[in-house]
């Protein structure tokens, strides 16, 4: 296990797929259920150099109580959209905006989920990391964090 470990955001629209990519991690069951996250719930990933400590916000503004009382000792940012809404994809700035405004400029990496969903290759952005939750290995779900790791380690 790692000895060091890091505070990292996971946030992007509800519905992205925030909570069954880190379930997926976890378990290796995709999850077809969609049960909006409330609050936050807090996730250890470990890449063998750095333990991670990923909290899964809430999407849903409603349900999303008081969601800048939690950015303290923030690390890092996972921002999340996916390949079916357009709306996820509009809103990365204004997440990143929020992000930058609270914390200043921390490493912030961009995932876009749902890759099973489009028939071929097509790049949404370029600097995302694409990702199917649903049919990609623990390895691949793991290159989100791999980036991290080296953005943090200077590596
Ligand atoms: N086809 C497909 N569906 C996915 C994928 N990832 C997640 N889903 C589905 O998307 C839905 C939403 O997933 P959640 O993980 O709960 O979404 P969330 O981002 O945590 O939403 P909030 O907690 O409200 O912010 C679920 O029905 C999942 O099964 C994927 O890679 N492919
Ligand atoms: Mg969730």
């Amino acid at each position: 296990m790692s000895s060091l470990q890091k505070k990292v955001l996971l946030i992007g629209n509800t519905g992205v797929g925030k909570t069954t990519f880190l379930k997926k991690l976890r378990t290796g069951e995709f999850d077809l259920k969609f049960i909006s996250t409330y609050g936050v719930e807090v996730h250890p990933v470990d890449t063998g150099k750095i333990k991670f400590y990923v909290w899964d916000c809430a999407g849903q503004e409603r349900l999303a109580v008081n969601k800048t009382s939690f950015y303290e000792g923030t690390d890092a940012c996972i921002i999340m959209f996916d390949t079916q809404s357009t709306e996820s994809l509009i809103s990365i700035e204004k997440h990143a905006n929020l992000i930058i405004k609270s914390l200043g400029l921390i490493p912030i990496i961009l995932v876009c989920n749902k890759n099973d969903l489009i028939p071929s290759y097509k790049e949404i952005h370029k600097e995302a990391i694409y990702i199917s939750s649903k049919n990609d290995t623990f390895r691949e779900l793991m290159l989100p964090f791999l980036k991290l790791e080296k953005m943090l380690l200077n590596e």
